[in-house]
């Protein structure tokens, strides 16, 4: 009888209990003409139509001058063909964040209009003094620009041993770039992910039935990754062959770094074009080896390379093991990795990924709690890379981009099309970067699109769920915490998983501070961060909706 009585109160709690409330939508709106943002990606677009123009450019989001307010750098091209810069049509641009919706444009006072046509950037703290640092790459100059802690930065390159120059091939075509602490020294080592060998004096036309276009990079032969060990001097030793960094020649555009085997070292994703992915496992001795083909991460599950563009490494299921998602070409789909532990499984076709991703190119892409319900979501900057598409493929140039929604159940749903009328609108896009802009814990995006402004997507999703925002402040580790693994355990509910790092998408830079989307969940009972030097910090009983600054405690080693 009783039995009965319980059952009964159960199915009338049941029936009582009220529809979980539905998190969405993800809404953004572009706010790009109230910004004071005057900014325009030129591609410098000729006739000819040189390879590099249809490859820019990325953007950083990173806080220069330590008000707590992220800042805006933008990569910009050069007059072709002999790539001068002087222009200030072709100068990067440095937009400092006023705080109330607007920037002001600081590249003059702060020196980074940059030198040759620039194609990526790179935000990190290399020197530990507590601002962070950029380094620039381009087809004929990469720069290291020193962040003096004044609002001025000095061009270190050459000083600090970081051009770009290959023992071979000379100045190579970089693209992307990315920080991380390979050796757990605490000092920032850098990758620079090169293109293709391509010289604009022998460059041969291309052309499709007749109709001038870019070349297919099959045109080309591929260059070798550069990775740079940090001396903590203020030099670098080019440790390209002694790491076997160097040995795997690719066609390499985006990277991304997790420890995706939880053993403590940085391991490296490269996405390539048109080649096979490359995954580098670090070897904990200084030296890399390439398992992209051992741990099912350097094909399709059709076992073919695909166009790769961008590439974010980051948990998608709470299992805390870092995932793996691609950016391709149209007829690619873009590969969505799952990791099952140290071998990867190609989810992308049963996740509703490759659905929503088989008629689109995308460049920049993230893998971002949008919605703060505690499943990260997947965003894609998407447009042709023929900006005559039309004419040769019958496809669109321009493209809107695509914001997928996790449902939590290994499924994605494509919500693109109800994330806001200012995300219906096609352009030629390119690199994105990822962060608070507005520090209210919902993840805004910035979006580089050629010869237009930028995209500035404030995240205007209206759901109520909590979030975290982890600034981290490395003291044996490096200042800036890259490489560090979070935790977030909430009552009843699964452990959330994020790590530090900037190097996401495609030629790009994103918020350094570690992000949590926490649902329904006000407080988070425990917060375990794996700092790089090995250290174990535990936090207990965070109330959320906060930006917690946390100092790595030397007390509290493992
Ligand atoms: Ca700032
Ligand atoms: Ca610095
Ligand atoms: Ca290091
Ligand atoms: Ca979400």
């Amino acid at each position: 009888m009783r039995l009965i009585l319980i059952l009964a109160l159960l199915v009338a709690a049941a029936c009582l209990w009220p529809q979980r409330r539905p998190d969405g939508p993800i809404e953004f709106e572009n706010v790009i003409d109230r910004t004071g943002i005057t900014f325009m990606m030129n591609n410098s677009v000729t006739p000819e139509k040189h390879q590099v123009e249809t490859m820019i450019a990325g953007v950083a989001l990173f806080d220069y001058n330590n008000d707590g307010l992220l800042d805006i750098y933008f990569v910009n091209g050069a007059r072709l063909p002999d790539m001068d810069k002087s222009d200030p049509k072709f100068f990067n641009r440095l937009y400092r964040n006023n705080g109330d919706g607007t920037f002001t444009d600081v590249t003059g006072k702060a020196g980074v209009r940059g030198e040759g046509f620039s194609m990526g950037v790179a935000a990190g703290d290399y020197d530990n003094d507590g601002y962070v640092d950029l380094y620039v790459t381009g087809v004929n100059r990469n720069q290291l620009l020193h962040n003096n802690g004044d609002g001025t930065f000095t061009d270190v390159t050459e000083k600090a041993g970081v051009a770009g120059m290959h023992p071979k091939l000379g100045k190579t075509w970089a693209i992307s770039a990315g920080w991380f602490d390979y050796d757990n020294d605490g000092l920032l080592d850098l990758v620079v992910i090169n293109y293709v060998n391509w010289n604009i004096a022998t460059e041969k036309p291309c052309a499709v039935d007749r109709v001038r276009s870019y070349c297919s990079p099959d045109s080309y032969t591929g260059q070798p990754a550069i990775l740079y060990h940090n001396n903590g001097d203020g030099t670098f030793t080019d440790v390209s062959e002694r790491s076997g960094i160097g040995k795997h020649v690719g066609k390499g555009m985006g990277v991304a770094f997790a420890d995706y085997d939880g053993d403590g070292y940085t391991d490296m994703f490269v996405s390539n074009d048109t080649y096979r992915n490359f995954l580098f496992h670090n070897e904990r001795n200084g030296t890399f080896r390439e398992v992209g083909v051992l741990d099912g991460v350097a094909y399709n599950d059709a076992g073919k390379s695909i166009a790769g563009m961008g590439v974010d490494f980051r948990d998608i299921d709470n299992d805390g093991r870092p995932d793996i998602f691609v950016s391709g070409m149209t007829g690619d789909t873009f590969p969505l990795f799952r990791n099952l532990g140290r071998y990867f499984d190609d989810v992308t076709a049963r996740s509703g990924v490759a659905a929503a991703t088989a008629r689109v190119t995308g460049w920049g892409t993230g893998i971002m709690d949008f919605d703060n319900d505690g499943n990260k979501d997947l965003f894609a900057a998407c447009a042709s890379i023929l900006d005559n598409s039309e004419e040769i493929d019958h496809l669109p140039a321009k493209l809107p981009n695509m914001v997928l929604r996790n449902l939590g159940n290994g499924r994605f749903e494509n919500v693109s099309a109800q994330a806001g009328p200012t995300f219906q609108v096609p352009a030629a896009h390119r690199g994105a970067a990822f962060g608070d802009l507005n520090n209210d814990g919902k993840i805004d995006v910035v979006v580089m699109t050629q010869n237009a402004k930028p995209e500035i997507f404030m995240n205007r999703s209206p759901g109520r769920n909590h979030w975290l925002l982890l600034k981290l402040v490395g003291t044996r580790s490096n200042r800036d915490g890259l490489g560090a693994r979070v935790q977030v355990i909430r009552a009843g509910s699964v452990p959330l998983y994020n790590h530090a790092t900037t190097s996401v998408g495609y030629a790009s830079s994103s918020d350094k501070r570690v992000h949590f989307g926490l649902g329904t969940a006000d407080h988070a009972e425990k917060i375990i961060i794996d700092w790089p030097s090995g250290i174990r910090q535990v936090l207990t009983d965070v109330k959320a909706d906060q930006i917690l600054t946390v100092r790595e405690s030397p007390a509290q080693a493992k």
